[in-house]
C-alpha cells in the first residue's frame, strides 16, 4: 500500500483538511493542506467545508481546532501529543487565582486546555499577547501558563489611568501582572551561551527568538517573534543566514520556501518530541477509522469561545 496515496484518497473521499503545525514532521508538513500556528489554522480550517479536521499539532491545538468548529469532526492523530506548557496549569489553579485576585482580568495563551481558557476572560498569542495586555483596562492582570512570554509582555505594557489604558507612556508601576510560573521546555533548552557560540561563528546572521525563550536569551534576538513572524520575517529580511531560536522543525519550512538563505538551528536541544508523536501511519489510522476524535463540552466550548472571541476582536499581529 501506498500510504501516501491511501491518504489522499480518504482526504477526498471523506472531505477532511490536514493540518500541520509549524513543528511537526517534514513528511507531515509536506502533506498537509495547510501549515502554520494553532489559531491560524484552526481558523483557516473553520472556514473550509470540509467535515473532518485532522489536527497534526497537540491537544490544545485540536481542542481550539473544535471550540472554533463545532460541527467538524476533530481529529488528533496520536493522542500521546501533549503540550508540557499547557499542561502546567489546570483548572483548580484558575479558580485559586481568581479568588486570589478577584478584580484581575485572566489572560490565558493560546496554549492552555479548552477548560482553562472557559475560566479567563481573554486568550492571547505569541504574537498578539502585547496588544491583548494592552487593550485590557483592569489594573492587575493574571497571565498564564507561560512565563517568559509574561515577562517578555510585562516590558511592553502601558499603565492605566481610570480604567483607560494610556499608550505612550512609560511608567508601567501602575498596571501590576501576576505571571504563572509555566514554561515550555524545549524552548528554555536554549542557553544564552549558545547564541553566542552562534553569533561568533556566524557573525552576520541574524538571530530570531521565540517569546518562550528565557529572558537573556530574549536579549540577544534582532527579532522576537511567533512562528508565523518568524516565517514572515525571515522572508523580508535581506539578510541570507538566519540562527532560528525556536523548535527545529521549523527549520523544513523555512528552507522549503526560502531556498537562497541559510538557516541555523539555535540549538539541536530545542526538539519537541510531544510535536513528533503524529506520522503517518498514525494520520492514515486516524483518518481511515475517524479516531481519535476530540470533543470539548458544549458548556465549557461556548465559553471558551468567547475568550477566544474576544482576542479575535482586538485584532492580530505578527
Ligand atoms: O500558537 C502556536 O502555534 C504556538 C504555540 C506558537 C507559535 O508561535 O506559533
Amino acid at each position: 500500500m501506498d500510504i501516501i496515496e491511501e491518504i489522499n484518497r480518504l482526504r477526498v473521499e471523506k472531505r477532511a483538511v490536514i493540518l500541520a503545525h509549524n513543528y511537526q514532521l517534514p513528511e507531515i508538513q509536506d502533506i498537509a493542506d495547510f501549515v502554520g500556528d494553532s489559531l491560524e489554522l484552526s481558523r483557516k480550517a473553520a472556514s473550509t467545508d470540509a467535515k473532518i479536521i485532522v489536527f497534526c499539532g497537540v491537544h490544545f491545538m485540536a481542542e481550539t481546532a473544535k471550540i472554533l468548529s463545532p460541527s467538524k469532526i476533530v481529529l488528533l492523530p496520536d493522542l500521546r501529543s501533549d503540550c508540557p506548557l499547557a499542561n502546567m496549569i489546570t483548572i483548580e489553579d484558575v479558580k485559586k487565582l481568581r479568588k486570589d485576585y478577584p478584580k484581575a482580568a485572566f489572560i490565558c495563551y493560546i496554549n492552555t486546555s479548552a477548560d482553562v481558557k472557559a475560566e479567563c476572560d481573554i486568550c492571547c498569542t505569541s504574537s498578539n499577547a502585547v496588544d491583548v495586555v494592552n487593550s485590557v483596562s483592569a489594573d492587575t492582570i493574571v497571565f498564564l501558563p507561560d512565563r517568559n512570554l509574561g515577562n517578555y509582555v510585562s516590558k511592553h505594557i502601558h499603565p492605566v489611568r481610570n480604567g483607560v489604558p494610556q499608550s505612550g507612556i512609560s511608567n508601567r508601576a501602575e498596571k501590576k501582572m501576576i505571571i504563572w510560573n509555566g514554561f515550555c521546555p524545549t524552548h528554555e533548552n536554549l542557553k544564552a551561551e549558545d547564541v553566542l557560540e552562534l553569533k561568533k561563528l556566524y557573525p552576520a546572521a541574524k538571530f530570531v527568538a521565540h517569546p518562550e525563550c528565557t529572558a537573556d536569551v530574549l536579549e540577544l534576538a534582532d527579532r522576537i517573534a511567533s512562528t508565523s513572524g518568524i516565517i514572515k520575517y525571515v522572508k523580508t529580511e535581506s539578510s541570507k543566514d538566519f540562527i532560528i531560536g525556536t523548535e527545529t522543525a521549523i527549520l523544513h519550512r523555512l528552507k522549503k520556501e526560502n531556498p537562497d538563505k541559510n538557516f541555523i538551528p539555535a540549538s539541536r536541544k530545542m526538539f519537541c518530541p510531544n510535536m513528533k508523536y503524529n506520522n503517518l501511519e498514525s494520520l492514515y489510522e486516524s483518518l481511515l477509522n475517524e479516531q481519535p476524535e476530540i470533543e470539548v463540552p458544549e458548556k465549557i466550548r461556548e465559553k471558551a469561545f468567547l475568550t477566544i472571541d474576544r482576542m479575535l476582536k482586538i485584532g492580530k499581529k505578527d
